[in-house]
């Protein structure tokens, strides 16, 4: 289900929320006719190496009203509806991402060219937060590999390292005395993850425009991954020789470590992560709890990358 967007039309224009929910009815009831389903335009973007359904799921889709009101944005401040309440100010445009380090061709993009020369397809992920809640998402993106492809990494390149915006003027939880992390927010992945089909640069959410507390105008989004993995309105990539800083593992480094996987065998020093709490479907009288998957429910995807790994030791 790819959504090309063109260039200079705000997506919000194109495919506004409820033409997004009309869409959706409409695609179930053509499947439920007998319509092709999903899989067939996914799989025609040309990402073999993973299957069309680890790009989709059938689990219900969270509301949007939590999507985009029960976030995680420190620079925002630290409570999940701050985000939402305090990024108003916060202007995404006009928006560059400079990609350098071992690179053969480094470069600035330029937000909005950039979404203009990548198409944009439709991914819902399941997502989940190392504070074990989870949501499923519908973002719009394009695999984080089309930009690195551009840059060519060179054979020295062995991690990606990326970096947020600083801009307390427009980030109220950068200001003041009580500063809860070292700005700016830094995260990390291997090469061989950030060039994984699943990972996705999200420029869009329920087919709209990323709100700012979403991570505006684009965000990493790595399913099999706990959601801090996810660095939001990022301004520098970087290629690199080492394992770059990250800021939880900085921050907290026994708590916290580098690779993050989803794993219910590993607990966090303080929580256990067997199981997670679905938000938005609890319904009137609650939560609604299930169990944690290995990688997230990515495990058929992802695991021969971590074949050879104690996952207690790299949590
Ligand atoms: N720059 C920045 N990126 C961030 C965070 C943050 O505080 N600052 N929080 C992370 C955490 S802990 C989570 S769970 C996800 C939440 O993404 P969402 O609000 O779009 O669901 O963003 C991640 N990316
Ligand atoms: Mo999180």
């Amino acid at each position: 289900m790819a959504v090309y967007r063109p260039p200079h039309i705000p997506s919000s224009e194109i495919t506004p929320k409820d033409v997004w929910l009309n869409r959706r009815s409409i695609l179930k009831s053509a499947a439920a006719l007998g319509a092709t389903t999903l899989a067939a335009p996914l799989a025609a973007c040309g990402q073999e190496a993973a299957t069309g359904t680890s790009f989709t799921t059938d689990e219900p889709i969270t509301p949007y009203q939590d999507v985009t009101g029960y976030n995680n944005f420190y620079e925002f401040g630290l409570q999940k509806t701050d985000p939402a309440r305090h990024s108003g100010d916060f202007n995404p445009r006009p928006w560059t991402i400079e990609v350098d380090g071992l690179v053969n061709n480094p470069r600035t993009f330029d937000i909005d060219e950039l979404i203009a020369s990548q198409m944009i397809e439709e991914r819902i992920y399941r997502m989940r937060c190392v504070e074990a809640w989870s949501m499923v998402i519908p973002w719009n993106g394009f695999p984080l590999s089309a930009l690195l492809n551009q840059v060519e990494p060179l054979s020295s390149a062995k991690y990606v390292a990326f970096e947020t915006v600083v801009r307390p003027e427009e980030m109220p939880g950068q200001r003041g005395f009580f500063q809860p992390l070292p700005w700016p927010y830094r995260e990390g992945l291997r090469l061989d993850e950030a060039m994984h089909p699943l990972t996705i640069l999200s420029t869009g959410v329920f087919g709209e425009t990323l709100p700012n507390q979403n991570g505006a105008p684009v965000r990493l989004v790595v399913p099999w991954k706990y959601g801090f993995k996810g660095i939001k309105s990022i301004v520098k990539i970087t290629l690199t020789e080492q394992e770059p800083p990250s800021t939880w593992n900085v921050s907290a480094p026994s708590e916290y470590g580098f690779y993050a996987n989803v794993n219910p065998d590993v607990p966090h020093p303080r929580w256990s992560q067997a199981t997670e709490r679905r938000i938005g479907t609890g319904g009137f009288f609650g939560a609604d709890r299930r169990e944690t998957l290995m990688f997230n429910g990515y495990a058929d995807e992802v695991a021969d990358m971590y074949a050879d790994m104690d996952l207690t030791r790299y949590f």
